[in-house]
């Protein structure tokens, strides 16, 4: 009998144990599937309770736009994400007797959400309702601690001081990747190929190696190193546990090859491929330099731009000189020079009236070190580079990732990149430094504004 009692008491301990922990865990925090978000005062009336969390018809929310939205969107709960704070605490008094605003903690709410699937489709649509929706951001303050083991390498997308930089001399691509990562259009990368097969970089590029290919020859391995680095900057495999973060994580790069340690193809097939990119890719990237205006160059760039409507990103070039170089100094090109790690011009980044605005491009030099850009090398793994080339690609991975969050027309794209450029040196655009520096935060929220 006693055994018998034991056991029923155990059973019951069991199971009231078990809903408690069922019930409690209900209350626990999954930020995976949670919104942070700051309504309006007067479009929400919520309960004035502690409790961990309502239904979304007991929350009080006025605005049948704001509900709707949450109505369809799998919400399983609404609370209070700072439960302790109330209406009327938003002035306190410190140990001086001084008054002083608190933030407003008390009118932010959490989102629980029945699965992390849509999450940034509907903090895009909370964005659209600017009326209503102060802010909403992810409950998960950045998605870009992955796993990518140099990350901590790559000051140009997070500057912690690294190499003697400048912390936050970056370009703020944190704030764009809670936002958007990439998307279906392509990149164009004409360069001198990449290494298709590099771990970082195989599900990322298709189309020209770096092999170079002679008059129908078999291909000879001669190691250019140039195409692989730039693919990489734009769009190395992220958080896979692997060498580097790129900037656009999804977006299919396209190599053309166009030349080999300097030396071009020529002037017909360079043509010919940098029509085949503007047929087939939203942005494309020529990180090179020449010192010839070419007819032929010049007429696919015309194509590229004034037909196809495409953003094509060049450089000053690397040689400390306000002398045209070209592609760079046609003046449908979007034209990037360089600045170190602590956002200065670099001393080697070409000026003059073709400049459109300037990048990380790392310290002169060709030593392998930290205040340089680290990126994807022939062989598999990384390597350190420098020069307007790094540049350019920065601006290109971020303007694939913006056009892929919104297809504006080339000239808006462009001129809402420059407009939130970080002006650096003399005031407005100038022939050092263009309109500033690549700024990825301000660029997108320019462009989640809504339009006509
Ligand atoms: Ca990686
Ligand atoms: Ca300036």
């Amino acid at each position: 009998m006693k055994t018998i009692t034991k056991r029923i008491i155990l059973i019951y301990s069991y199971l009231f144990f078990s809903l408690l922990f069922y019930d409690f865990s209900f209350a626990f925090s999954d930020p995976e599937r949670e919104i942070i978000v700051y309504i309006s005062p007067e479009f929400i009336d919520f309960p004035d309770s502690t409790d961990n969390g309502f239904l979304l018809s007991s929350s009080g929310i006025s605005s049948s736009n704001l509900y709707n939205l949450l109505d369809t969107s799998g919400i399983v709960n609404i609370s209070r994400t700072f439960p302790s704070y109330t209406k009327a605490d938003t002035i306190l008094t410190d140990s001086f007797g001084r008054e002083f605003n608190i933030s407003l903690f008390s009118r932010v709410y959490t989102i629980l959400l029945s699965s992390s699937d849509s999450i940034e489709v509907l903090i895009d649509r909370l964005y659209q309702l600017y009326d209503e929706v102060i802010f909403a951001e992810r409950n998960i303050v950045s998605v870009t601690t992955g796993s990518d083991p140099e990350f901590d390498k790559q000051w140009y997308l997070r500057n912690t001081g690294q190499g003697s930089g400048t912390k936050g001399e970056d370009i703020k691509i944190e704030s764009v990747w809670r936002i958007a990562t990439g998307g279906p259009i392509t990149i164009g990368l004409i360069d001198a190929g990449v290494q298709l097969d590099h771990p970082d970089l195989a599900s990322r590029v298709s189309g020209d190696s770096y092999f170079w290919d002679v008059n129908g020859n078999p291909a000879e391995n001669i190691t250019t190193n140039h195409g692989t680095q730039m693919a990489g900057i734009i769009g190395a495999i992220t958080n896979n546990a692997y060498n580097i973060k790129g900037i656009n994580w999804i977006s299919p790069i396209n190599s053309y090859r166009v030349y080999k340690n300097g030396v071009s193809m020529s002037d017909v097939t360079f043509t010919n491929q940098i029509e085949a990119s503007a047929r087939n890719d939203g942005i494309m990237n020529l990180s090179f330099e020449s010192p010839t205006w070419y007819h032929l160059v010049r007429f696919a760039i015309k194509y590229a731009t004034d037909i196809k409507r495409r953003i094509v990103v060049s450089i000053t070039g690397n040689s400390n000189t306000n002398v045209p170089k070209y592609p760079g100094s046609f003046n449908q090109v979007l034209t990037v020079g360089a600045v170190s790690n602590n956002g200065e011009r670099e001393s080697y980044s070409n000026y003059g009236n073709a400049i459109d605005l300037v990048a990380p491009g790392g310290i002169s030099g060709n030593v392998q070190s930290i205040d340089r850009i680290i990126s994807t090398s022939i062989g598999g793994g990384t390597k350190f580079g420098n020069g307007t080339s790094q540049a350019g690609a920065m601006v290109t991975g971020l303007i694939s990732v913006l056009l892929n969050y919104r297809n504006l027309e080339k000239s808006d794209m462009e001129g809402l990149v420059k407009a939130s450029c970080d002006n650096i040196g003399a005031p407005g655009w100038d022939e050092f430094t263009g309109y500033g520096k690549l700024n990825g935060d301000r660029a997108i929220q320019y462009l989640r504004a809504p339009m006509f």
